[in-house]
């Protein structure tokens, strides 16, 4: 087959006629139903598998040009990615949306009925998974070759459904009514071992050598998704695996009548895939967890190295070829994986393997708590996988023996900076396995870097001080603007073109109109327009009644206690109990609705405990008819990506309160800024870089800051004071301990009261004053609501910073030095 014979691409047409055949030839001859009969899913699966024909034809072209070009390729290595909904995001980068929807109108179908039909893939927990959806989509946009790889999780992150104000769990089967955007390729399934033993035997040479007898294996399929570039040719491609059986079934076993025992081979295998672990913080140290961080990972090298790459491919050039990025410490066993393949597989020397696997490696940390930081048990690692924990060994001997020359007599520290910790159990740290192995380790934020050179990794920033750099987060505003927001888009658009879509900082060009009062009325319709369509979703999604004509006040993340949600419960608690007891008049409160998004990993009980005080206070005020209208807690069960895309352009004041020095970077602040909500905020992650864009006039900071934390810390730190010193704050707390939003039951929420008086990890009640006190600030600020616009505009003019298309940028420049490269017209 030579180029002038390759047959052509199919292509499709772009008008409302080639559709509608395209869509009716889908619906019939794919779905096998025809319109009259087609129900609401059927029309939104043909509708999917339309569309996609549409983006084919570049995906097809990326993945050809990709074979012939020797390009250098990002492999974004996660096991989590947080996509969203994808038919929206489909139809903007096939520009299909008016086609799509005249089309399908034109045969009495309403385009928004079947979005609504889409169900979201939640393989992700929250903010890393999120980042790594906003990072591929930046990539293709930008043009540059890349693969994400990781799991196809059968059941995604929890449904969160609130009982009594309690959050109960219930699984996420997301895949139940077809997936229409994924294509399964069993033929090119991958085969993983676990267990077994390794054993040591002669070569032809006689050379003596280790290789690892798996005790058993499972099959990993690859399911290809879509990456679709807006605007750019470039369509990539992320590859989830999804784990299967080697041996299908055991009929022997099956015919001597034990049928659970013939499918039990099945079972194990696919439960590799089946779930994703819902801790965003705290690993469980599951063994399942460290398999299915195996299975991916080795899946991804051994299709990048045997399918991806020619097969004449010398590996000894690896590091121009691919630059594997680990998304957290969840794929580092790629480092040892790939070292196993090159010597044990490739038949290399240790070093000429070590010296290429230390060039195809990068880690970006994501967190600040030590206690996510994962550790394997050695006892569990060398049991999984034998010859790893050996070839981890073996690189840690050689990094320690490197430390004793360099710091001669100082054991101390070389013992601190082991891969193996000693105590309390002999375990693997990852995160300095990933800083060994990777050319760059960087964090999310200025300050989460600099916290990682001066505290976390501090030893080995002394030692390699290049290493270390800093990649601030970004997000893509393809779905949290253009997507999510098209009133703001439109208005933007028609001030200042749409450029912005693609090259973010040009929101800069906005700056003059925050002085412009037309520019801002329309702007605030355009905020009143969002929040009136939230109350729509409120309403039909969760029975929830909030008034438009209020501050919408938004607190949307995940439940941990160093997000400080129970700060924000205090003020709330606070004024209730100023307005009941009449200190405060309801004519002197700003009219506010509090909302709250948040799920909580289902073994973390005090989170659970706080999401339960949270629906607790808002029962009680929104059943208070004397705050009817004026203040609202509304707590939509379920947060997730669809509910973000509509909570977030109505907002006006987001809520980053978590204690200075915890929060690694935020992404959720990044987009209320683009969509011209102010923050109220402590300076910690990258709060402290939108501060400093916006001005401090554009923002509400308060509290301490990190090295004031690590003061008072230090100094020992006594929550009680603070109780019997401020009498609002003792107000608030004494009003939740009297059971008063619990029907007079004072045990139900006392372990959060208890726990704020007499620990308070993160200094809620240090920092309650200064927030309130800032409150006051946003409620005297808001009264001026023209004004209030004129800051709103000023942050989406200043928030150009924050595209994950510039975080790219800083990636390719510091970290990959790989160059976009546009796929074949
Ligand atoms: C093993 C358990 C586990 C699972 C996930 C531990 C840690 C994680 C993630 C690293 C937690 C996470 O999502 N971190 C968030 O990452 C975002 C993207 O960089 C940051 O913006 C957030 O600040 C950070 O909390």
């Amino acid at each position: 087959m030579t180029a002038e014979t390759t047959p052509p691409i199919a292509t499709r047409e772009h008008t409302v006629e080639g559709f509608v055949r395209e869509f009716l030839r889908e619906l019939n001859f794919g779905q096998g139903v025809d319109l009259t009969r087609a129900s609401v899913n059927d029309k939104y699966l043909a509708m999917a598998r339309t569309v996609r024909h549409y983006l084919m034809t570049r995906w097809l072209s990326t993945l050809r040009s990709q074979a012939k070009l020797q390009a250098k390729s990002v492999a974004y290595l996660s096991a989590e990615f947080l996509l969203g909904r994808q038919l929206d995001n489909a139809l903007l980068a096939s520009g299909l949306e008016d086609i799509v929807k005249e089309g399908l109108a034109s045969l009495g179908i309403d385009l928004e009925e079947l979005r609504q039909a889409e169900i979201e893939p939640g393989l992700g927990n929250g903010g890393l998974g999120r980042l790594a959806a906003c990072f591929i989509d930046s990539l293709a946009t930008m043009n540059v070759p890349s693969i994400g790889y990781g799991i196809r999780y059968e059941y995604g992150i929890f449904k969160q459904t609130f009982v009594d104000g309690w959050q109960v769990e219930k699984p996420d089967d997301w895949l139940r009514l077809g997936s229409p955007w994924e294509f399964p390729h069993p033929e090119a399934a991958v085969k993983v071992g676990f267990g077994g033993h390794v054993e040591q035997y002669q070569d032809d040479d006689g050379v003596v050598k280790r290789r690892w007898v798996p005790g058993w294996s499972v099959l990993g399929v690859p399911y290809n998704y879509m990456v679709p570039g807006y605007d750019a040719g470039r369509v990539n491609t992320l590859r989830l695996w999804s784990a299967r059986a080697t041996r299908a079934f055991d009929l022997e076993i099956f015919n001597s009548g034990d049928y659970a025992e013939a499918v039990r081979a099945q079972t194990f295998a696919e439960n590799i895939s089946k779930v994703l672990y819902p801790e965003d913080s705290t690993p469980q140290g599951k063994e399942l967890r460290l398999q299915q961080q195996y299975f991916f990972v080795a899946c991804s090298i051994k299709d990048f190295v045997d399918q991806v790459l020619p097969a004449d491919f010398d590996l000894h050039k690896l590091p121009d070829r691919i630059v594997f990025q680990l998304n957290d410490t969840h794929p580092v066993i790629a480092v040892p994986e790939l070292m196993r393949v090159l010597v044990d597989e490739k038949g290399w020397e240790w070093d000429e393997a070590w010296a290429v696997t230390k060039q195809c490696f990068a880690y970006t940390c994501h967190t600040l708590l030590p206690e996510a930081l994962e550790v394997w048990p050695v006892e569990l690692l060398g049991r999984l996988l034998p010859r790893h924990l050996e070839i981890i060994y073996r690189i840690n001997d050689e990094f320690l023996a490197e430390l004793r020359v360099a710091y001669p007599n100082d054991e101390l520290r070389v013992r601190r900076m082991s891969i193996i910790a000693e105590y309390p159990v002999r375990a693997v740290r990852m995160a300095y396995l990933a800083t060994v192995a990777g050319t760059k380790v960087n964090g999310v934020a200025e300050l989460h870097s600099q916290l990682l050179r001066d505290k976390v990794l501090d030893d080995f920033a002394a030692y390699w001080p290049d290493k270390f750099t800093n990649v601030t987060n970004g997000v893509t505003p393809r779905r949290f603007v253009k997507l999510s927001n098209p009133g703001l888009s439109g208005l933007i658009t028609e001030a200042i073109g749409d450029g912005w879509v693609t090259d973010l900082d040009q929101l800069k060009g906005l700056e003059p109109l925050a002085d412009d009062a037309e520019f801002r009325r329309r702007f605030r319709e355009i905020k009143y327009a969002n929040k009136q369509r939230l109350a729509g979703v409120l309403a039909e999604r969760d029975n929830i009644v909030v008034n438009p004509d209020t501050l919408f006040d938004v607190m949307v993340k995940r439940l941990h206690e160093y997000k400080r949600q129970t700060l924000k419960l205090l003020h709330i608690v606070s004024l209730y109990e100023k307005i009941t007891t009449g200190e405060l008049a309801i004519g002197d409160v700003t009219p506010r609705t509090f909302a709250f998004g948040a799920k909580a990993a289902p073994g973390y009980v005090m989170a659970k405990q706080i999401i339960g005080l949270i629906n607790a206070v808002g029962r009680t005020i929104n059943d208070d008819p004397a705050l009817e209208g004026r203040l609202r807690v509304a707590f939509p069960a379920n947060y997730n990506v669809t509910l973000a895309e509509t909570l977030i352009p109505a907002a006006d004041l987001s809520e980053q309160i978590s204690l200075a020095g915890k929060e690694a970077s935020g992404t959720g602040n990044m987009k209320f800024m683009l969509n011209g909500a102010l923050t109220i905020g402590t300076d910690d992650g990258a709060n402290v870089e939108i501060r400093q864009l916006v001005g401090d006039e554009n923002f509400f900071l308060f509290g301490l800051t990190e090295p004031q934390v690590a003061e008072v810390v230090e100094r020992g730190y006594h929550p009680s004071a603070y109780y019997e010193t401020n009498l609002d704050l003792r107000n608030a707390l004494d009003l939740i301990a009297s059971g008063a939003f619990s029907g007079g039951d004072r045990a139900v929420f006392e372990p959060i009261v208890s726990n704020l008086l007499n620990e308070d990890r993160f200094l809620a009640l240090a920092d309650f004053q200064a927030y309130v006190d800032a409150q006051a600030r946003v409620d005297a600020a808001y009264a001026d609501t023209d004004d209030w616009t004129r800051r709103a505009v000023l942050n989406v003019a200043r928030g150009g910073f924050f595209s994950s298309d510039r975080s790219m940028r800083d990636y390719i420049e510091r970290i990959w030095h790989t160059y976009p490269v546009a796929p074949e017209a």
